[in-house]
């Protein structure tokens, strides 16, 4: 098969990555930083193919697809995992430019690589498409506001896809990981490396291998197997109450 994985320069994306080429799968790693997927790629003999993608500019998309060598052009699988949060502040405290990108990289990003892959594997009669979105989509918490709306985004644009390609050969699911360590996903969104290691003190998170097996699980199932959504945590992770401010 051949496997697109966007964000795939660190954290879930890698190793899911990783995953499908261990396997002996053909796997475009796509990602800003290119040094990042140039070493990824050097771990496996030709399996990689890195490409660098900025999945907030259409015509960065566009590119990179039309570069891809003719044998690599019919994706099968397309894992939407490039996102991130940024900042954990109140709405009142929080950064508009941070809402931005967020909205423009978990939403539009993620939407318009789908836009750009499906076709093709309408056309195809198969594909899998596979997004990454968060528990955070599902509950409220202090602090996600913009980032756990665009994870809403990710769940309920992930069902749509669902209605409208039943019928034509291709999949579609949303992920939602839970806490998850060993990426740089609170280096990324608290920009401060001790607080973010201090997120996962005391905890056994979620691993981004756990992240990708479940990638894999979803994407090799058979054809006529559709898996809507998981939600995953980790057993230390529960809910908490609703909260009261009293006076
Ligand atoms: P990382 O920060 O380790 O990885 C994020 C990846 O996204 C990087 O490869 C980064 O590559 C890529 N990315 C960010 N912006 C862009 C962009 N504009 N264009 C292309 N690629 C981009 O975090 P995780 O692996 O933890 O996160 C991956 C996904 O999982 C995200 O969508 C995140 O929201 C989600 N998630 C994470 C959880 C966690 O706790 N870790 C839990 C639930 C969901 P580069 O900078 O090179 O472009
Ligand atoms: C990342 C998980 O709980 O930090 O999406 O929002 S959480």
């Amino acid at each position: 098969m051949i496997i697109l994985v966007t964000g795939a320069s660190s954290g879930f994306g890698a190793e899911i990555a990783r995953r499908f080429a261990r396997e002996g799968h053909n796997v475009i790693a796509a990602a800003r930083r290119k040094d990042r997927l140039d070493a990824l790629a050097a771990e496996f003999n030709g399996k990689v193919l890195p490409i660098e993608m900025d999945v907030t500019s259409k015509t960065s998309i566009e590119r990179a697809l039309a570069s891809l060598p003719q044998e690599w052009k019919e994706i099968e699988v397309l894992v939407n995992n490039a996102g991130l949060a940024l900042g954990i502040q109140p709405v009142h405290k929080a950064s508009l430019e941070d809402w931005e990108t967020m909205i423009e990289t978990n939403c539009k990003g993620l939407a318009t690589v789908t836009y750009l892959v499906a076709p093709g594997m309408v056309e195809r009669k198969r594909g899998v498409i596979i997004n990454v979105g968060s528990p955070a989509g599902a509950y409220p918490y202090p602090g996600a506001n913009a980032y756990g709306a665009t994870k809403a985004f990710v769940h309920q644009f992930t069902l749509n896809l669902i209605a409208d390609l039943a019928g034509t050969g291709v999949r579609a699911s949303n992920i939602a990981p839970g806490l998850s360590g060993g990426t740089e996903f609170s280096n990324v969104r608290l920009k401060d490396d001790e607080a973010a290691a201090k997120v996962y003190e005391g905890t056994v998170p979620l691993s981004a291998a756990d992240v990708a097996e479940t990638a894999y699980w979803i994407a090799t199932l058979p054809p006529h197997v559709n898996i809507n959504y998981v939600e995953m945590m980790p057993t230390c992770q529960g809910f908490g109450p609703l909260a009261i401010k009293r006076n």
